[in-house]
């Protein structure tokens, strides 16, 4: 006798989804960098404007008019902004997206402290 098994025919379903982890970048215009809203000038002992204000999802760039002092960009307070410790060189450019409302106060630990000397702030607000 001849018996004809039967055959389950078992479906496999390759799921290959590769998830990709964008990076938060700003939102807003584009990839890449976000529009840059103030431009501030690195003097050998200031940062001019000291002050300026800024759309959130912005940046600020700054450029390193000092031909011979070194620069940093630091927040007071710690963490509220990427800060940039690395020094900056004469003719050096550094941009930094602000994406949350408020004031930002930063300085340069080589000519000031978060309380005197090379300070500056950025004020951050809403989108209208
Ligand atoms: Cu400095």
């Amino acid at each position: 006798m001849l018996r004809i098994g039967r055959h389950h025919s078992v479906r496999l379903t390759i799921a290959t989804g590769a998830v990709l982890a964008l990076g938060a970048c700003g939102g807003g215009s584009g990839a890449g960098a976000a529009r840059v809203d103030a431009e501030v000038a690195i003097t050998d002992v200031s940062f001019t404007p000291a002050v300026v204000s800024i759309s959130a999802g912005r940046a600020v760039r700054w450029t390193s008019t000092s031909a011979t002092e070194r620069h940093n960009i630091l927040p007071v307070v710690d963490g509220s902004f990427a800060k940039h410790d690395t020094l900056i060189k004469s003719g050096e450019k550094v941009t930094i997206t602000f994406d949350k409302v408020g004031d930002y106060a930063y300085y340069c630990s080589i000519h000031g402290s978060p309380t005197a000397g090379q300070r500056g702030t950025v004020k951050v607000s809403g989108i209208n």
